[in-house]
This record gives C-alpha cells, sequence and structure tokens, in this order.
C-alpha cells in the first residue's frame, strides 16, 4: 500500500530532516521546495500559534491540500523570553547560528545556572481544505548553556543545555532529540489528533 502524504509549510531544512525521520517511515512527507513551491509568507503573528496558522493556511490555499506547519523557538528567561518568536529572524535572518549563539552566550555572560532556565517552544498548526484549523503545542525545558557545544541538529541546539542528560540538544542523536522535543511531544500530538479523524 502506498504511504498517505503529509505537506509541511516549511522551507526550513531541518524541520524538514526531523519530520522526515519522526514520521517518514509512515507517511511521505513533502516540503514546500520538493512542491515546488515558493511563496513568500509574512510572519506577522504575535504568537508562535497565530503564525503557524498562518503558514498553514497559506499553503493551504495554494495546494487545495491539507497543510501541517511548524512555528517554534528557543526562550531564553534572562532575555525576557528572547529570541522567541523571531529566533528564526534574530541578528537577520541569514547570520549564520555561530554567531547568533555566541550573542546569545556574550548577552548572559556570568549568568549562575539558577537564572539560566530556557525551552523551546513549537506549535504545530494543521490547516483543512474546509478551512478547519487545528494546533498542538510541545515544549522542552533546560537550561542556556554556558558554551555552545554538539553539531547534531539545528539552530540554537548547541547552547541549550539538557541537565538531565548532561549534555546540550546539539549533542544528542536525531532519534534522542525527537523522542523528548518540542517538535516532537507537538507532531506526535497532531498526528493523533489526524488519525483519529480520518484525516491521514
Ligand atoms: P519556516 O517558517 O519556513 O518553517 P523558520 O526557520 O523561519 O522556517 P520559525 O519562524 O518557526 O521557522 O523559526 C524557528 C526558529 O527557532 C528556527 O529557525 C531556529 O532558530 C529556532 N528553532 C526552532 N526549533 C529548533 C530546534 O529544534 N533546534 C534549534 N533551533 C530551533
Amino acid at each position: 500500500m502506498s504511504k498517505k502524504k503529509l505537506v509541511f509549510a516549511t522551507g526550513n531544512q531541518g524541520k524538514v530532516n526531523e519530520f522526515k525521520q519522526m514520521l517518514g517511515e509512515q507517511y511521505d512527507i513533502y516540503s514546500m521546495k520538493d512542491l515546488g513551491l515558493d511563496i513568500e509568507i509574512v510572519e506577522d503573528g504575535k504568537t508562535f500559534e497565530e503564525n503557524a496558522i498562518l503558514k498553514a493556511e497559506a499553503v493551504m490555499k495554494a495546494t487545495g491540500e491539507m497543510v501541517l506547519a511548524d512555528d517554534s523557538g528557543f526562550e531564553v528567561d534572562y532575555l525576557n523570553k528572547e529570541p522567541g518568536i523571531y529566533s528564526a529572524r534574530y541578528l537577520g535572518e541569514d547570520t549564520p547560528y555561530s554567531i547568533k549563539n555566541a550573542e546569545i552566550l556574550k548577552r548572559c555572560k556570568g549568568v549562575p545556572i539558577e537564572q539560566r532556565d530556557a525551552r523551546f517552544v513549537c506549535v504545530i498548526a494543521c490547516a483543512y481544505p474546509d478551512g478547519k484549523v487545528e494546533t498542538t503545542t510541545g515544549i522542552m525545558e533546560g537550561k542556556l548553556a554556558f558554551e555552545a557545544k554538539g553539531s547534531n541538529g539545528f539552530g540554537y541546539d548547541p547552547i541549550f543545555y539538557l541537565p538531565e542528560r548532561g549534555c546540550t540538544s546539539g549533542e544528542l542523536l536525531p532519534e534522542e532529540k525527537n523522542a523528548i522535543s518540542h517538535r516532537g511531544i507537538a507532531i506526535r500530538k497532531m498526528v493523533q489528533i489526524l488519525q483519529k479523524e480520518g484525516a491521514v
């Protein structure tokens, strides 16, 4: 039997890799690039949820199909939850993460571990062609690391320290990260909803 198709409204290859790793055995995963879609989506929502819905709806309207989207980010409590919903745009969209990560560590230099609470947040939205929308949320709690470590994952992973693992999420194997990550939690909740509804 052929696999069912799941369309993700994302241009972020790090996210696509994780979705393929988590769902690829069960589903055929398509990113915007896989579909040859090059549409500009202005993420002007004020919350992860608003932005996730915005992306899913834009691509649902362009394709006429059910579409999933991920809006996610890194929150550092000491920085008033920055970069938060601006995580991709922090210091400029095309700035390398080595520079973004170094800047965050610099802004928190000397801050003790008790004040370094941080987390990754992910909202997955699903937009159906009939206009219905569903969302799920996943959160992974941890600390801002004292130094960048690890080359797995993407984005802010090298500076996100998981005390119970004794390493950063950038040092976890992909399957280890997916088992506990904000994205893993949110997508598993969403797939449960979609399967229950018979949508996938
Ligand atoms: P799309 O909108 O095309 O999906 P994007 O990268 O612009 O891609 P977001 O607006 O949701 O997506 O920004 C999410 C940013 O948060 C991402 O670019 C990373 O900087 C950060 N981020 C989210 N999840 C992460 C993870 O698992 N590991 C490291 N950084 C993450």
